[in-house]
């Protein structure tokens, strides 16, 4: 197939693969206005490392700093809204036979765009607990504007967005269900990632390993795009859409 264009190589795997699993990260919601990690960050936050705040050491260090940061991005998120890319993976979804998406992302546009078969290997930014004894929290709206985070009622612990830090552990039903996704696919679709934070970044090389096509969506190169069978090099707003129209143009 030297001649087919990548685009239309990689269309025809997903069109005749039954098992897809596509592993999303914050590249896909770079449109939607939602910040990636590690492009510069920009405005308030632009002399902070997000690799620093988003640790046991950073919250302890300044929990403040912290609260303030999540909060603003809290507000980025509920602002956001899903974007081409996210309505491509819905109809993805429902045109293959057995479809998982695996999101690094701790924004809710996989779920606002109509995704049903979701894990979230990094938490999600809207749920609150304690980071001592785990209680749940319930977010009240004036703690949004708190200089510093709430207080649990149980325990006098800090509150903390239930997202995964890094030296922290993953969710382990995700983690184990997003593995076995990735052993059993036929295609991973890799989605707007660095592919740096482990264990994640392993996931494409697990299911390669298996047996399965990889397809990196990403416009700029990184380690999955080197060892992915197809880089489609491009936003995933633009090139998401064309991959659905490619498989609706042989039939799906
Ligand atoms: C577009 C685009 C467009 C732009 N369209 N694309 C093995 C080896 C080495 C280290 C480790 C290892 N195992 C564990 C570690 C340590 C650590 C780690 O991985 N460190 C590395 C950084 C070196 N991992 C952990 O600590 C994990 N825990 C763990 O493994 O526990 C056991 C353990 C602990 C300690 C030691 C050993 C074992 C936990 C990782 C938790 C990550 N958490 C974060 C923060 C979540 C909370 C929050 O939101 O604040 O998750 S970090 C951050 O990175 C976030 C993301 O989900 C994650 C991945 O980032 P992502 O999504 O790839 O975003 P970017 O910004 O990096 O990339 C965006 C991409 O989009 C770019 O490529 C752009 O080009 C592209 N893009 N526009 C498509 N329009
Ligand atoms: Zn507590």
């Amino acid at each position: 197939m030297a001649d087919v264009p990548l685009l239309t190589q990689a269309s025809v795997a997903l069109a005749q693969a039954k098992r897809i699993v596509c592993l999303t990260g914050a590249g896909i919601s770079a449109e939607s206005g939602v910040a990636t990690f590690r492009a510069a960050q920009s405005g308030l936050w632009a002399r902070f490392d997000p690799q620093r705040l988003a640790s046991q050491a950073g919250f302890a260090a300044d929990p403040g700093l912290v609260w303030r940061w999540y909060m603003a991005r809290l507000a980025s998120v509920e602002a956001a809204v899903p974007n081409p890319g996210h309505l491509a993976l819905v109809a993805l979804e429902r045109v293959a036979p057995a479809f998982t998406l695996v999101t690094q992302n701790v924004d809710d546009l996989h779920e606002r765009a109509g995704s049903r078969q979701l894990w979230h290997v990094h938490g999600q930014i809207s749920q609150f607990h304690c980071n001592r004894c785990h209680a749940p929290h319930a977010l009240q709206p004036d703690e949004r504007t708190h200089a510093e985070p709430p207080i649990c009622r149980s325990c006098g612990g800090h509150i903390r967005p239930g997202v995964v830090w890094f030296g922290e552990g993953l969710p382990s039903v995700a983690l184990d269900a997003a593995w076995r996704a990735a052993e059993a696919c036929e295609v991973m679709l890799v989605v707007g990632t660095s592919g740096v934070v482990y264990p994640v970044a392993e996931l494409p090389q697990v299911a390669q390993a298996a047996g399965a096509v990889v397809i990196d969506v990403n416009p700029q190169h990184n380690p999955i795009a080197a060892r992915a069978d197809f880089f489609l090099q491009g936003a995933a707003e633009v090139v998401l859409p064309q991959v659905i129209e490619q498989m609706r143009a042989q039939g799906q």
